[in-house]
């Protein structure tokens, strides 16, 4: 007898420029979540994040390291994790495998910062996208001005989410701004 067909499963992708906040964002969000009595995975989607602050359900550094890509094929961080990115969105098998047994859990996808992989570059997309397909659907933007956060509207439409609200480090907006 086949099984019973996965529950649809429900996350944020946090997706902002370096620095940010997208990692921090993902610890205090997860740990407000689990106060709550959710089931929480964070999911790092960015070769690039060393020493996480939090508890790491799936790590695409198990699948591809950007030191390696590096070095391999004398890349700067820039290219490697553009590589890196592809590399995942070749082997999304890999990724679904990790997915699918923490159906139940809200997911927290902490995405590298690179801008280009939101504006001009299409392997976050079709990685968002391919997870609507296992019907994953995902959520958010970050930014650190409110600038940022407006450009995070492009990204918005590029990255194809069912929705993309946009957050802002206020605090470290001076009170004499609007
Ligand atoms: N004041 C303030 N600082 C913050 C906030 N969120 C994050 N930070 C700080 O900003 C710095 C960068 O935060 P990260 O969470 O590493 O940012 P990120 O977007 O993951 O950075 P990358 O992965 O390098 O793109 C850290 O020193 C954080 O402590 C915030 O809401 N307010
Ligand atoms: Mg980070």
């Amino acid at each position: 007898m086949a099984g019973a067909a996965p529950a649809t499963a429900f996350g944020q992708a946090v997706i902002g420029p370096p620095g940010s906040g997208k990692t921090t964002y993902c610890l205090g969000m997860s740990e407000f979540l689990r106060a709550l009595g959710r089931r929480v995975a964070v999911v790092n989607l960015d070769p690039a994040n060393e020493g996480l602050p939090y508890e790491c359900a799936v790590d695409v550094g198990e699948l591809v390291g950007l030191g390696d890509v590096m070095d391999a094929l004398r890349l700067g961080p820039n290219g490697g994790l553009l590589y890196c990115m592809e590399y995942l969105e070749a082997n999304l098998d890999w990724l679904r495998a990790k997915l699918d047994p923490l159906r139940g859990h809200y997911f927290l996808f902490d995405c590298p910062g690179q801008v280009e992989l939101c504006t001009h570059h299409g392997a976050l997309r079709s990685i968002f996208s391919q997870m609507a397909q296992w019907d994953l659907r995902v959520r958010l933007g970050l930014g650190r001005s409110i600038l940022q956060v407006e450009q995070l509207r492009k990204t918005g439409s590029t990255v194809k989410m069912d929705e993309c609200r946009k957050l802002s480090t206020r605090d470290l907006t001076s009170n004499k701004c609007d």
